[in-house]
């Protein structure tokens, strides 16, 4: 899934290019315009910045509303297939039971990726079946897109348990291209959690 060094520079630079314009400036500032594309290394993505938690993740602007970032290929980690940076469930997200969520996705490399919620059993499988919700995926989730536009989505989280956000692209997820998603009865407010640092927790007004 590496992007192959023939051309390589060159594609970074035009992958860079393309997030960035795909991304609202309110969304995420984790690749300020300008940084992009500069010291790439061929077969990897310019990213010298790690991930925030607080770029990823914000309330709506209605009650009740989550707003979630999601970035495929953000950095180089599991050769790519990763969200925000991580895979294999290194991430978690968390929104109360009966919260709308708001998907903003893009895709930093040439090679396809999408978004797609499942239960976190499917994300094992190497083909994703429906969302989990009705409404809880990017378009095409098995096509997948390339960096050149984002993709939004929004979903009602109806019923708590355990989920991924999961790459739909055959054989992406069942290679750790996933993060958890969790629909709890006890939160009461969103939360994003990176690694193993303590979850983020965006505060009214953010
Ligand atoms: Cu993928």
């Amino acid at each position: 899934m590496r992007i192959t060094s023939l051309c390589g520079a060159a594609l970074a630079v035009w992958l860079a290019g393309a997030a960035v314009g795909s991304l609202r400036a309110e969304d995420t500032n984790a690749v300020p315009p300008g940084h992009a594309g500069h010291g790439a290394v061929a077969g990897e993505i310019a990213n010298p910045e790690p991930p925030k938690p607080q770029d990823f993740l914000f309330l709506g602007s209605e009650s009740k509303t989550a707003r979630i970032v999601i970035i495929a290929s953000f950095n180089a980690a599991n050769y790519g297939m990763n969200f925000n940076g991580f895979s294999k469930g290194g991430a978690k997200y968390v929104v109360p039971v009966g919260w709308t969520v708001e998907v903003a996705f893009t895709n930093r490399s040439a090679v396809p990726h999408s978004a797609i919620v499942v239960e976190r059993a499917v994300a094992k499988r190497v083909q994703m079946g429906d969302p989990a919700f009705e409404g809880a995926s990017t378009p095409q989730p098995l096509r997948g897109t390339t960096g050149s536009k984002g993709e939004t989505f929004r979903f009602k989280a109806s019923e708590a348990g355990d989920y991924a956000i999961a790459c739909g692209f055959p054989a992406h997820s069942a290679n750790g291209h996933w993060v958890a998603f969790e629909v709890s009865e006890t939160a009461t407010a969103p939360s994003l959690q990176f690694g193993k640092n303590p979850a983020y927790v965006p505060a009214p007004g953010k």
